[in-house]
């Protein structure tokens, strides 16, 4: 096995671990080898971010949490990689939010739906849709695996919480008529795009947060709930999303300027 020990105090240790786990959710085929490079892309753009939850995040965060509250039919969408890196907080999001966990993968083998449901199961999932005992139905418009729904599920949902998803399978959803929200650390991603609310962070860091949020929503006039969604922009929160990396590789540039004049004394 090619996983490592990673010493506490090494200065990339949280993003080390969650590289550990995604290498081990392949090998234990919750996530398909093109989860890697997904996750590696995801790295990438983390970093340009700064790897943190921005304010303008957060306010993503509040309007998702809002969403899937005043939504008559909330779903959340699981693939390999999401299952391997927060398989809890998507059972505590499901949990408080009433919206079923349902299977949808790109690079579907059965061997992979197994151990994903296995994997959600032992989680503390009671429920999971879109496995192959159950009824389907398709989206139309779309020719990947991910054509396939569950009709109790995505089939029939109003809003979609569609984390780490690729392109084409937004904007059918889009196409036919659904509430998209999706988690993508990459801005310019037509997922990003295409979505009525795009949350640009960390998985890892924003399920929890996306949980708490709900919390507090919970409970709250319905009329202030759909007044946080309606207030919500998300090309403007992709332009602020956008202008943090240029800042941060502004930032970047400059303190490499001071060290090569540093090293040139
Ligand atoms: O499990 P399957 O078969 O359904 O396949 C899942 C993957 C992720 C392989 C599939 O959906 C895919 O190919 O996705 P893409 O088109 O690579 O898009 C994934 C997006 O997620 C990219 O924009 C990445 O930047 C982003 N991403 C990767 N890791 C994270 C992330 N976003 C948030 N948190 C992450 N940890």
């Amino acid at each position: 096995m090619d996983t490592i020990e990673i010493p506490p105090d090494h200065p990339r240790r949280v993003s080390l671990e969650t590289r550990e786990q995604v290498i081990e959710g392949h090998q234990r085929h919750i996530v398909a080898t093109a989860g890697l490079l997904a996750h590696g892309r995801g790295e990438a753009f983390d970093y340009l971010i700064g790897e943190r939850t921005h304010s303008y995040t957060k306010l993503a965060i509040n309007a998702a949490a809002a969403a899937m509250l005043t939504a008559d039919h909330p779903v959340i969408s699981v693939n390999g990689n999401v299952c391997a890196l927060v398989p809890e907080d998507l059972v505590l999001l499901s949990e408080v939010t009433g919206a079923p966990l349902e299977v949808n993968l790109f690079y579907y083998r059965k061997e992979r739906e197994d151990a994903i449901l296995e994997a959600l199961k032992g989680a503390g999932a009671k429920r999971v849709l879109g496995t192959h005992d159950r009824p389907s139905t398709t989206i139309p418009e779309l020719s990947s695996n991910r054509r396939r729904v569950d009709p109790d599920g995505i089939g029939s949902a109003d809003v979609v919480l569609v984390p780490l998803e690729d392109g084409d399978r937004t904007e059918a959803l889009r196409r036919i008529g659904k509430f998209v929200i999706t988690i993508d650390l990459n801005p310019m991603s037509r997922t990003a795009i295409f979505s009525n609310i795009t949350i640009v962070d960390n998985i890892v860091r924003c399920m929890p947060l996306l949980v708490e949020a709900v919390r507090e929503h919970k409970g709250r006039p319905i009329k202030e709930l759909k007044a946080i969604v309606d207030r919500f922009d998300n090309r403007s929160n992709l332009k602020k999303s956008l202008e943090t990396i240029r800042d941060h590789i502004d930032e970047m540039a400059s303190e490499a300027q001071d060290f090569k004049e540093e090293t040139a004394q």
